[in-house]
């Protein structure tokens, strides 16, 4: 601003750029602008184009969330299996103690950020009093038959600030209907019932169990579907989204999220949210490790999302309350998923008393406590940091931005240069035992190779070889008397693009 004139430039990479400049006349109160539109983008400044596939802004939101909660709590909490019959009595459903806010508060504690709920699982008992059926709490003595287990886990979230999905079960083993084209009417109207009455809904999960025998209406059989055809998916998807816009869909074919390919609880070290999903469906065979590390030149961005239990079985078995998951095990969990890219998706049953089991909400508070312990004290923030190469732009692009805590900056180098290096160097030497990365995933998934090296001693020591990086990942190195750390990026399919790294 010399005197009183203010220059400035705007651009987006794919727009001309508009140089302007405001001249203000203090003497006579008059403003003259001059504006001029550059018709190219000068390299000088221009920022790296983006390598599709890219995420939509819903689920960049949705890698935001990280970690949340699932609840399987329906008929098999009563009756002791992991899948109900379809012919189990109504009457059963009574959990006398029922109390939504203990569950969500546990989560909210816990830094889990939404929950997704089994409105229905396979046996076909519903938790809200649907209109389509009578096999629903509406016929339970819970409440005297006025309960909704939906209505109120939904209010909850909404009061604790979590976000609310739902799992509504294809293969539903009650209905008499099921395997004819009637079904598929009775399973859309559902949908709409629970899309239209209980605020907005962040997922839609849908398992890939389908078909087998069951109790369908007393006809007792074994019914046989075509998973690739029966369901008529895209129809489904377009009425959910008709009813809820930024309603996001998983399965093992996405479109939006894709299942990991394991119940255990990883992704592999290789993550990519790429996938071509074309010819597949919920429930296809033998794409397990497909799933868990996604594809480098998939033509779509679906990321995986890792459900697993913190206790053997989906629903709560109390012969399994030894078996309950230690704070370590969520926590190696934690790493193998949202350390990796990807999200996790935590099962945490409740009992027939219709609360959390006290052992379950021990595991969860201790996983979080140490969490907290370790992630306490960024050291990254305390480093002098630098990089080997930086992509030109008036210091736009600087290694200054990895470490700003603002997720709108980032450090790139030039269009050409698919490879250098960040260092970070400390005064004292330092105990370092986790390093994380996050590339700046609204421009692509790039990296496919990196290192980081330490300097202890006066020696660089390789303590990490990784591929992959995305949304997020978080590398154990576990070193002590580091007085630096070397960051290599080694290959990339287009110049790296990196928002974020912390140093633990
Ligand atoms: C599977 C189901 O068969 C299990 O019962 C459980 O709900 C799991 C999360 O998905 O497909």
């Amino acid at each position: 601003v010399p005197g009183n004139i203010i220059l400035g430039r705007w651009c987006d990479c794919s727009l001309p750029s508009i140089i302007f400049a405001v001249y203000y006349d203090d003497m006579n109160k008059t403003c003259l602008t001059l504006i001029a539109a550059v018709l190219f983008n000068m390299p000088f400044f221009a920022q790296p184009a983006p390598l599709g596939p890219l995420p939509t802004a819903g689920q960049l939101a949705w890698h935001r969330l990280e970690q949340y909660a699932f609840v399987h709590f329906s008929m098999n909490t009563f009756t002791g299996k992991e899948w109900g019959f379809g012919d189990e009595s109504t009457e059963l459903f009574n959990p006398v103690n029922f109390d939504a806010r203990q569950w969500v508060k546990t989560f909210a504690d816990a830094g889990l950020n939404a929950v997704i709920l089994t409105c229905k699982h396979h046996d076909g008992f519903c938790l809200w009093p649907s209109r389509f059926t009578t096999h629903s709490v509406s016929a339970s003595p819970f409440r005297d038959g006025k309960g909704d287990v939906v209505r109120e886990v939904a209010e909850a979230c909404q009061a604790f600030g979590l976000k609310f999905g739902i799992y509504l079960s294809p293969w539903d083993r009650n209905h008499p209907d099921y395997g004819t084209a009637a079904y598929l009417d009775y399973y859309r109207n559902q949908l709409t019932e629970l899309l239209t009455t209980y605020g907005p809904v962040f997922e839609m999960w849908f398992d890939g169990a389908n078909g087998g025998n069951g109790y369908y209406g007393g006809s007792r059989e074994l019914r046989k579907i075509n998973p690739a055809e029966y369901y008529e998916w895209p129809q489904t998807l377009d009425l959910a989204r008709s009813l809820q816009p930024g309603i996001l869909f998983f399965s093992d074919a996405g479109p939006d999220i894709r299942w990991c390919g394991n119940e255990s609880g990883f992704v592999n070290e290789t993550n990519w949210c790429l996938f071509s999903n074309d010819t597949l469906y919920p429930g296809k065979p033998g794409i397990e490790n497909l799933l868990a590390t996604g594809m480098a030149d998939g033509d779509k961005w679906i990321p995986a999302e890792v459900d697993v239990s913190i206790r053997p079985g989906w629903f709560y078995h109390e012969n399994e309350n030894e078996r309950v998951k230690t704070a370590e095990q969520l926590f190696r969990i934690y790493l193998n998923s949202v350390g990796r890219g990807a999200n996790l998706l935590l099962n945490i049953p409740p009992g027939p008393d219709g609360l959390l089991h006290p052992l379950d909400i021990e595991a969860l508070t201790s996983w979080k406590q140490m969490r907290d312990s370790i992630f306490a004290r960024n050291i990254a923030a305390e480093a002098q940091i630098s990089a080997t190469h930086t992509r030109p732009g008036s210091g736009l692009y600087g290694a200054v931005n990895l470490t700003d805590g603002n997720p709108h900056t980032y450090w790139a180098t030039d269009d050409t240069v698919k490879s250098a290096d960040i260092i970070l160097h400390w005064d004292n030497p330092r105990q370092i035992s986790y390093v994380l990365i996050q590339e700046h995933i609204e421009l692509g998934q790039r990296i496919r190779q990196f290192e980081i090296d330490a300097l202890a001693g006066g020696e660089w020591k390789c303590v990490v070889k990784g591929t992959t990086i995305g949304y997020k990942r978080i590398a154990e190195t576990g070193i002590s008397g580091c007085s630096a750390i070397r960051i290599r990026f080694i290959d990339a399919k287009a110049c790296p693009v990196i928002s974020n790294i912390e140093v633990y």
